[in-house]
């Protein structure tokens, strides 16, 4: 049976096994949806097609969502494959790395800012209009990440925590937007999760220690979790 039979889901942010999105795709599939996946660049293309393989999908769209024609050009492709879809997941964020180490007030600039803007929280609302016209007659629904930095002042998250607190509030204006067609927006405010773009944070495996330690079941939430809240 499955949970999303007869559902299809365009995910945007699988990059690698570790992904959050990568974990969101395996769950969905499992729960027999149809999976469409994007790459960035094309450094990335061949592992995302064999994402993509693995979850028996052949749609493997190129999209930079920093660029409004590759956005556009997102659903020009995919409605070659797919007349509608149901289900679209924005798991993507990006800050300069010089925003993310030190103190706020130190590393802020107004293109970093710009940035993390743009491609962790922009990103979200344009795929949202873009992906309208193929999701209004589904009733289906829009989700994206977020982080407890959209809430509370993180040492070193900096920009991308004003990002997500912009990103949260898309989520409620989207959600209010579209309602009206029955299509539901929603977050998922994630935990630390070991990926790509965690990788390369300054003091980390620190924080995962850290938030192992002081939640409720003693340990760190992984990308089944997630991918298992998504799919629900
Ligand atoms: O949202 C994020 C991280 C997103 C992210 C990661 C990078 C690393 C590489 C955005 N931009 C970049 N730019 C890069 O150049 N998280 C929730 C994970 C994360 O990132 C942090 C964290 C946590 C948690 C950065 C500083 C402090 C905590």
């Amino acid at each position: 049976m499955g949970l999303l039979k007869n559902k299809r889901a365009l995910i945007i942010g699988a990059v690698n096994n570790h992904s959050i999105a990568y974990g969101i795709a395996k769950c969905m599939h499992r729960e027999n949806a149809e999976i469409a996946l994007t790459y960035q660049t094309e450094k990335v293309k061949s592992r995302v097609e064999k994402i993509a393989a693995e979850l028996n999908s052949n749609i493997v769209i190129p999209c930079d969502l920093a660029y409004d024609d590759q956005i556009n050009n997102l659903f020009i492709e995919l409605k070659k494959h797919w007349d509608k879809f149901d289900i679209l997941i924005h798991s993507a964020a990006f800050a300069p790395a010089e925003q993310l180490e030190g103190r706020y007030i130190d590393c802020l600039t107004r293109e970093g800012f710009k940035t993390a803007h743009d491609i962790s929280s922009y990103s979200f609302s344009a795929l949202a209009q873009a992906a309208y016209p193929m999701m209004k007659e589904s009733k289906g629904a829009l989700l994206t990440l977020s982080h407890i930095g959209a809430e509370k002042a993180l040492v070193n998250y900096n920009v991308m925590g004003l990002a997500k607190a912009s990103l949260e509030a898309s989520v409620r204006y989207l959600a209010n937007s579209l309602g009206q067609d029955g299509i539901r927006v929603n977050g998922i405010s994630a935990g630390a999760v070991r990926t790509l773009a965690s990788s390369g944070i300054k003091n980390f495996r620190k924080m995962l220690t850290y938030s192992e330690k002081v939640s409720p079941l003693r340990r760190n939430v992984n990308q089944e979790e997630v991918g298992n809240a998504a799919a629900f």
